[in-house]
């Protein structure tokens, strides 16, 4: 067999003349003579989708990744047609289509080119297994940047990159290293200071270039399947990320012990090592919320089993864990051990569930438990039956959440390290190869995983966390960025992989805080922990190869660092709620880039560093050993130092002095931050108040806060609490407005506000227009007062 790329090269194929159209509803179909289809659909007005068949129709339409729930309907719809072009104009943008080859170009209503077709749909015939490799080629602009794909350990802005999607057990990967673990085919660009975003819907092995190859073309391309993407016009990066996130979905609220601190490595067994890490915690005063299971919990790693000699009686120790506030996460993979004793696994053969190849036989493969088959996540029985596997871990022995693991898929010692692409999967009722289902495989798995974990969990609320994931798999699982180093690079890289992951509609995501392989010193620790407190899933994780990474691991200073910035982030859990409230309601990320902040800013586009954290927080970590500060870069508006309450304007790069036991945190202008008093793990505590850190403005800000029962689903009754505070400040005096919406009545009955850049001296306090003396407000002359949370408005005059 000759297997010479160059031989077997036969060129690439294009449309040639459309010869007709026809149109339904919002969908248009264009013939070309070469029986090339393309189906324009008008989804919203700045949401187009483009799908082409070089067959002469097309195969059944099915994603995994579009959230069914996503609304519909446009303003304003035309079809033109002239003699070179059709023209669909919505409210928004005007598409036009040539008909001499079926290019494609899109422009702004004011006539501004936003996306255009370079040589547009190609493709070439597959020879190695039929079907066709589909292409896309834009003409990219003179300053175009580039932004989004999930996971990727490169820049922020992919300018310049070559990048593939394919699931990948990626151990140690390194920066630029692709492909990983995840796979998100959308990006955003960014050129004239508009901003629009591609969805590349093909879970086929896909590739990216953004002006690598070639300097003024963006292109995308699959090794199979459809050429079949989503076109979302901004102009501001803000409207592309969200309407990206209702297109493939938002997850519903974490329990909000999710968001606390988890501490976690490979492994902690037996029980007594378990206990002896979590009273640690407790007698170190570190909050911690969760504890986890690696693998060795199980009996020779076999699913939904325990090891007896290391846990003899689970259920009383999870419980024995929960009483010290600890909810246990156990891991579960996907592989299931050739075993006829072991029932899972002769349940799954009775039923016929594990993946087959192409001939018939079983699909094996080797991962920890040694020869195991595969069940087919994609076959919505397997499903349901998988879902059902979880009764006996969270209703009887009452573990609170499952990590999925190794669902890329990976298998050791194979080339490819995955599947054969032989292999067959149902695909939900559309079969098709490995090569089409590997990359939703680990979303599946991670699907049927948490409608289980939800079932037994209810009327609580579930949480899974998995390794592999595509588009969409945000709605029912959290994620983590796999198998980092202790490495200050990996610092860097988690860095932006986590703001990559907030802008591609992934942002319940962390990294392993100090890295998964080698050892961190203290000060590497020191500073992740610093950075990670301020990503949506934050806990320690190691291999434990080279030594162990808790945080008394490292000296002294390295436990009261840890504690400081843990004891930040439980303080900041209502603010951190509220943000996962926007993102789930409102498609909001919380992580935003600076670019994503002020696209207008032109400095914003290659910076990697500094993030803002939900609305008001810019956080920017240290990356360095030996840093006693560092440069950086504000972006416009007066932001306060978090350390100092010392005020800078921003729109420029700065150096700013840290201690170690800092980092640079910015409050912007105008917030007002909700704060919980430090608790050990979330609902340690009643508290009869809550802080709010006023920061005072000369003018407007608006700051919000969300609470709930932080656990269950009454909140979809409307028992939460949403607040609006509108913060007015004027040259001698102080307003704030609140607006509180919902049927949730919070515990604690008082606000303790403390205010930060007061620039006059309070005289008198005004409480929903009646005046309370200083002294009922309990002002302690410069700061501090205290007022009923059910204010509507405060007025706050100075001398
Ligand atoms: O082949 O379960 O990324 O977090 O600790 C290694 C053991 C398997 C890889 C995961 C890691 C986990 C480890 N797993």
């Amino acid at each position: 067999m000759i297997l010479n790329q160059e031989l077997e090269y036969k060129g690439d194929l294009f449309p040639s003349k459309i010869v007709s159209f026809t149109q339904e509803v919002n969908s248009f179909d264009f013939f070309s003579d070469n029986s090339v289809i393309l189906r324009v659909s008008v989804i919203r007005d700045s949401l187009i989708r483009f799908r082409y068949t070089t067959k002469g129709y097309f195969s059944n339409d099915f994603s995994y990744a579009i959230d069914k729930g996503q609304s519909h309907g446009y303003n304003f719809l035309e079809l033109l047609e002239s003699d070179d072009v059709y023209q669909i104009k919505t409210s928004k943008v005007v598409c036009i289509i040539r008909k001499v080859d079926m290019k494609v170009a899109i422009f702004d209503l004011d006539g501004k080119s936003i996306l255009e077709d370079e040589l547009g749909f190609h493709w070439e015939e597959n020879y190695n297994f039929g079907g066709n490799i589909v292409k896309m080629s834009k003409a990219s602009k003179e300053g175009e940047s580039f932004y989004g794909l999930g996971d990727k350990a490169s820049h922020l802005n992919l300018k310049g990159k070559r990048l593939e999607n394919w699931a990948t057990d990626q151990y140690a990967f390194h920066k630029d290293q692709e492909p990983l673990y995840k796979v998100v085919p959308f990006y955003i660009g960014l050129q004239n200071k508009m901003a629009y975003g591609v969805f590349f819907d093909n879970t086929f092995k896909t590739f990216f270039d953004f002006c690598a190859e070639r300097r003024n073309v963006a292109s995308f391309w699959a090794e199979g399947g459809e050429m079949n993407y989503y076109f979302i016009y901004g102009p501001k990066m803000q409207d592309v990320v969200t309407t990206y996130t209702h297109l493939t979905g938002k997850p519903e609220l974490p329990p909000l012990w999710a968001l606390g601190y988890h501490q976690c490595k490979w492994s902690y067994y037996p029980e007594n090592k378990v206990k002896e890490v979590t009273s640690k915690f407790r007698e170190l005063r570190i909050p911690c919320d969760a504890i986890y299971l690696d693998i060795d919990y199980m009996d020779g790693f076999r699913c939904f089993t325990w090891n007896k000699d290391y846990f003899p009686d689970p259920k009383k120790m999870v419980a024995e864990l929960a009483e010290d506030g600890f909810k246990t996460v156990v891991i579960i993979d996907p592989g299931i051990k050739i075993d006829k004793e072991y029932s899972v696994y002769a349940e799954a053969l009775a039923n016929d569930y594990f993946c087959k190849r192409a001939d018939g036989p079983y699909m094996k493969g080797k991962v920890w438990p040694g020869e195991c088959n595969f069940p087919d996540y994609t076959n919505p029985e397997v499903r349901e039956w998988w879902a059902g596997l979880f009764k006996e871990l969270i209703s009887d022995i009452g573990v609170k959440g499952v990590w999925n693991d190794m669902n890329e898929p990976a298998v050791m010692d194979v080339p490819g390290k995955t599947f054969p692409m032989d292999v067959r999967h149902h695909y939900d009722g559309n079969p098709c190869s490995h090569r089409k289902a590997h990359n939703i495989y680990g979303t599946q798995m991670a699907r049927a995983t948490y409608e289980g974990v939800k079932r037994f969990s209810y009327p609580k609320r579930p949480f899974i966390i998995t390794r592999s994931a595509y588009s969409g798999a945000q709605r029912y699982t959290s994620s983590w960025t796999g198998d980092n180093v202790a490495s200050w690079e990996h610092l860097w890289i988690a860095n932006i992989q986590m703001q990559r992951m907030s802008m591609s509609g992934m942002g319940f995501t962390g990294s392993d805080i100090g890295g998964f392989a080698e050892q961190p010193s203290g000060e590497l620790y020191a500073r992740w922990i610093q950075l990670g407190v301020f990503h949506p899933f934050c806990r320690t994780h190691s291999s434990g190869d080279h030594g162990d990474q808790e945080p008394w691991s490292f000296d002294e200073e390295v436990v009261d660092i840890t504690r400081k910035f843990v004891e930040l982030r439980y303080q900041l859990l209502p603010y951190l709620y509220t943000m996962f409230w926007e993102y789930i309601n409102d498609g909001v990320p919380m992580l935003k880039p600076l670019v994503y902040f002020d696209q207008e800013d032109p400095q914003t586009h290659y910076r990697t560093d500094e993030f803002i954290f939900g609305n008001q927080i810019l956080v920017c970590p240290i990356l360095e050993p030996n840093a006693i500060g560092r440069r950086m870069y504000l972006p416009k508006g007066n932001w306060y130092n978090y350390w100092t309450d010392e005020i800078v304007s921003g729109g420029k790069e700065f150096w700013v002095g840290t201690d170690y036991d800092q980092i640079p945190i910015f409050i912007k202008e105008g917030a007002i931050i909700p704060k919980y008093p430090v608790q050990q793990y979330v609902g340690e505590l009643e508290f009869e108040e809550i802080t709010l850190d006023v920061y005072y403005k000369l003018g407007k800000e608006k700051s919000m806060l969300y609470e709930d029962s932080q656990d269950g689903y009454d909140y979809s009754k409307g028992r939460f609490s949403l607040s609006t505070f509108s913060l007015r400040g004027k040259e001698n005096e102080l307003i704030i407005q609140q607006h509180t919406e919902g049927k949730f009545e919070t515990n604690y009955k008082r606000f303790k506000i403390v205010l930060h850049g007061l620039p006059f001296q309070v005289a008198s306090i005004e409480f929903d227009n009646d005046v309370i003396s200083l002294e009922n407000a309990q002002y302690d002359g410069k700061t501090i007062l205290f007022i009923h949370k059910d204010f509507t408005e405060l007025h706050i005059t100075g001398k």
